[in-house]
């Protein structure tokens, strides 16, 4: 089922006279393609052990993803600096304790300040933690009246009463339904968040977030092979990593890295890029996140890449209705991501994200997860719905639309105290 908003970003496009895009839904219609093998070199040798994956097959894989998909990062920052600005150790009616703490990222004498919310079960001393960015500021997940209002550039919203690009008192707690909280930290684990928009606001401009501290003088977009927004984000997920692992009432070796939908894309650009975070949770992240682009099943890179020109690569915009010439598929991003364990979400009325694509990259990157003595996802046909498979390689596919429940929540809190063996 197309939903609204999916047709809405059809007409935008179409109504930009761009070139005409038909959405595919249906199996027939995929084209007949193979998918690359992940046990192959790009020169054509075969690989068999987890030691020739990590020498060899891993580092080509990730330099490809690197320069011609997400964009590489062009070098080091000179310095990141932490503040905590706030604290209390009796938030959520007595049951959490709340920080929030300012990162500042500092290059060629320029700045971004970015803050991380923290809730952490009271009384855990090191806890472990999921870490999620969110689309309309920290305040939006919560009701919790402490949490400060970004001051950055946030995409209007009539749903969550956002005006002028202003975040204000109005939509806090409006997103509270997608963030599971209590749950979260009943189960002993703690929860972070930071606004995307503070890293890289979400709109077709390179020059007003993290990619403009690395500017040259009179630069104004990153080179072809160089970060769009997702990398950016990617980024900024490790630096709240930086900042974890100062902490001390946080386990920086049990962070998972979890994102919605084009926030998904970016945890696990973040996973695969950054090997401290401990796991990868991607939430219904279709195109360019988990789904197999060749199968131009709903999305496709056409079509993302024209209506988010800003996301990829500027190099990735050589496989707009050209996935055939893609020596490689998403499959391999979740593959750079093993053998941490990874999982996989989807929605039954998701059909521009690809549920079975999304579910098909988890099958195909079980290989190298087998390399390595991990189980990942046997066998090729979906579980039905509301049966989860929860190996290292972890997969479920739910009722419902685009979006996070509590019944994702439910699951990623189960899956993760056994792979973080935690077992509370
Ligand atoms: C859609 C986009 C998807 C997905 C989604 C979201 O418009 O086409 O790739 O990222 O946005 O982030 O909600």
């Amino acid at each position: 089922m197309k939903t609204l908003f999916h047709f809405t970003i059809l007409l935008f496009v179409c109504s930009m006279s761009f070139a005409q895009f038909e959405t595919n839904y249906e199996e027939r219609n995929v084209p007949k393609f193979s998918v690359p093998d992940p046990l192959t070199t790009f020169a054509g040798e075969k690989i068999s052990t987890s030691e020739d994956w990590i020498a060899q097959r891993r580092p080509e894989l990730l330099k490809f993803f690197e320069n011609k998909v997400y964009g590489k990062v062009p070098g080091n920052l000179d310095e990141v600096t932490f503040k905590l600005l706030e604290e209390n150790k009796n938030a959520l009616n007595g049951k959490a304790r709340r920080k929030q703490v300012e990162v500042t990222l500092t290059k060629n004498e320029k700045s971004i300040r970015f803050t991380i919310l923290i809730y952490l079960p009271k009384n855990s001393t090191l806890a472990p933690i999921f870490l999620g960015y969110n689309f309309f500021g920290n305040h939006s997940i919560t009701t919790d009246t402490n949490v400060f209002i970004s001051e950055a550039w946030a995409m209007n919203s009539e749903a969550l009463s956002i005006s002028e690009h202003r975040l204000t008192e109005v939509s806090r707690g409006l997103r509270a339904h997608r963030w599971a909280i209590e749950k979260i930290i009943d189960r002993g684990f703690g929860l972070a968040t930071i606004y995307y928009g503070e890293i890289d606001p979400d709109k077709n401009d390179l020059m007003d977030g993290l990619q403009n501290l690395f500017y040259e003088k009179g630069q104004e977009r990153p080179e072809r092979n160089e970060w769009g927004s997702l990398a950016a984000w990617a980024f900024g997920y490790s630096r709240a990593l930086d900042y974890f692992e100062q902490d001390n009432n946080i386990d920086a070796s049990k962070v998972l890295v979890f994102g919605h939908s084009r926030l998904g894309k970016a945890a696990l650009w973040a996973g695969a890029t950054d090997k401290r975070f401990a796991g990868v949770i991607s939430n219904n992240s279709g195109c360019g996140g988990a789904a197999l682009s060749k199968r131009r099943f709903g999305e496709t890179i056409n079509v993302i890449n024209t209506s988010f020109p800003h996301w990829f690569s500027y190099n990735f915009k050589n496989y707009n209705n050209n996935e055939e010439a893609l020596p490689v598929d998403q499959h391999q991003l979740l593959a750079l991501i093993a053998p941490r364990p990874l999982y996989v979400a989807s929605a039954k009325e998701d059909e521009w994200a690809d549920p079975k694509g999304e579910f098909l990259s988890a099958y195909h990157a079980s290989q190298i997860y087998g390399l390595f003595g991990k189980k990942g996802i046997s066998n090729i046909e979906m579980p039905e719905v509301h049966k989860p498979i929860h190996n290292t390689i972890a997969y479920h596919i739910r009722e419902g639309k685009h979006d996070v429940t509590d019944y994702d929540w439910e699951q990623y809190v189960t899956w993760a105290s056994e792979f973080l063996k935690l077992n509370r």
